[in-house]
């Protein structure tokens, strides 16, 4: 057997070059290495890589993570500027035996040092979103959220051999503050994996979803027996319940997970999470997700509709609403 998921539906061209691979027997290393970049690499999704969103500075500042499952390897990146795919990075770092886990000027001389692509990755559409949330922010209050359709790529992988591996890639909160690192490239919350249980990754609110290291609570859900649907849902619920008792609110908190034979789930506490998934018996998909009820989550194939408009607001061009 072998399988990947994913956080949104940006990820599925991404995930379904990853799927060729895993196909054709190739380590799911390989698989989610090249899937992530692509979703990096693709301007208009706003949350990753290149056209990702930029700080309060207007600067872009990604975070990434990389987890091997079978030897627990892992390497991360945080607040990391103009470099092309951080997850290559991250991967690279996996490998270190210690200094795994890098951020800021450290992180980019070490890529630096170590060949990776340099890239501006603040594009002109980029900017304009950022100055018309200032335009908005100007005219009222707003709180720091995950921009809505936020777009942070998580994914676990399970290849024939029986390897698993997580990665995360973000430029995390739309108009954070410069040096923030959020959860995606923080082992235990972003993403968690171990071969012989699961996989399990995480988005949403970078600061709540820390509070409850909700992939690594996923992977310990699925070592005491629950399925990935089920560990993801008590996951969920029990943080958002928690965060909702104790601080009055819960931010934004959707996941994923797979197991070791490729049956996967999926919970979120928001409406309107996408996520997408590919296994040796099912093609690539897109699947929407219902917010969770009474500990359920419920999900449905995204609609042609649904697919083409989802392309074509991310695509569309966009109004200078600051000049106005
Ligand atoms: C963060 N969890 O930096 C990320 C944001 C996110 O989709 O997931 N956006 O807090």
């Amino acid at each position: 057997m072998w399988g990947m998921i994913a956080t949104w539906r940006m990820a599925v061209e991404g995930l379904t070059e990853g799927a060729n691979t895993l196909e054709k027997g190739g380590s799911a290393e390989e698989a989610i290495v090249k899937a992530i970049s692509e979703v990096e690499d693709f301007p208009y999704y706003k949350s990753v890589g290149y056209g990702g969103l930029p700080n309060e500075e207007m600067e872009v500042e990604l975070d990434a993570a990389y987890m091997n499952g079978t030897t627990l390897d892992f390497g991360a990146v945080g607040a990391v500027k103009d470099f092309k795919n951080p997850i290559k990075i991250a991967r690279r770092l996996s490998v270190e035996k210690a200094n795994n886990f890098l951020v800021g000027v450290g992180a980019e001389k070490f890529a630096h040092k170590e060949g990776f692509e340099r890239k501006t990755m603040l594009t002109d559409r980029a900017k304009i979103h950022y100055k018309n949330r200032v335009h908005k922010l100007n005219q009222q209050e707003n709180e720091l959220t995950p921009y809505s359709g936020h777009d942070t790529v998580g994914m676990v992988a399970l290849d024939q051999q029986g390897l698993m591996t997580a990665g995360t890639s973000t430029s995390g909160l739309f108009m954070k503050k410069p040096g923030r690192v959020g959860d995606s490239p923080v082992i235990g919350s972003g993403l968690y994996v171990d071969s012989e249980i699961g996989g399990a990754t995480a988005t949403g609110l970078g600061e709540d979803l820390m509070k409850g290291m909700v992939s690594y609570e996923i992977v310990s859900f699925m070592r005491e027996g629950f399925s990935p649907q089920e560990a993801c849902e008590k996951a969920v619920a029990k943080l958002d319940q928690k965060l909702k008792e104790r601080r009055g609110k819960a931010g934004d908190l959707s996941v994923v997970a797979m197991d070791k034979k490729g049956n996967y789930g999926v919970a979120s506490n928001i409406e309107g999470f996408s996520f997408a998934v590919v296994t040796e018996t099912k093609a690539p998909k897109v699947y929407i997700v219902d917010k969770i009820k009474e500990g359920k989550c419920h999900y449905e194939k995204a609609t042609q509709e649904w697919l083409e408009n989802y392309m074509a607001t991310r695509t569309a061009p966009l109004e200078e609403e600051w000049k106005k």
